[in-house]
């Protein structure tokens, strides 16, 4: 059974490590994320990691992130819903935004969302 802590966790792992390392292995990218060992990744650890990868995606270090340097991590509609000032880029804030509404909401929209989407 999947609990939704690790489903969270998987979720975590594939947006901060991307098709590529997710591929070669969650163990790595879990060591990765995980630097206390202690087998889980807490919100802290998750930004601590995305702050890292978030200057690694940014060769032209404009503090900002935009679709060609998001390689596929966000769709143009979720990179909408995370670019409060319309910029088109999303700065480290924004980007650390998204890592924290993944990893605390379970990546399967409720019923009432959907609905609340809808009307
Ligand atoms: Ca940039
Ligand atoms: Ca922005």
């Amino acid at each position: 059974m999947i609990s939704r802590r690790s489903l969270a966790l998987t979720l975590a792992m594939a947006v901060l490590s991307g098709p590529a390392l997710a591929a070669t292995g969650g163990r790595s990218a879990l060591k990765m994320l995980d630097p206390d060992n202690d087998g889980t990744v807490d919100l802290a650890e998750a930004k601590k990691a995305a702050a890292d990868l978030f200057a690694k995606l940014d060769p032209d270090h404009d503090g900002t992130l935009d679709v060609r340097e998001l390689r596929g991590r966000l769709t143009a509609k979720e990179l909408k819903m995370a670019d409060p000032d319309h910029d088109g880029t999303l700065t480290l804030d924004e980007y650390l935004a998204v890592v924290e509404q993944r990893f605390s909401r379970p990546p399967i929209p409720t019923m009432t969302e959907r609905w609340m989407r809808r009307s």
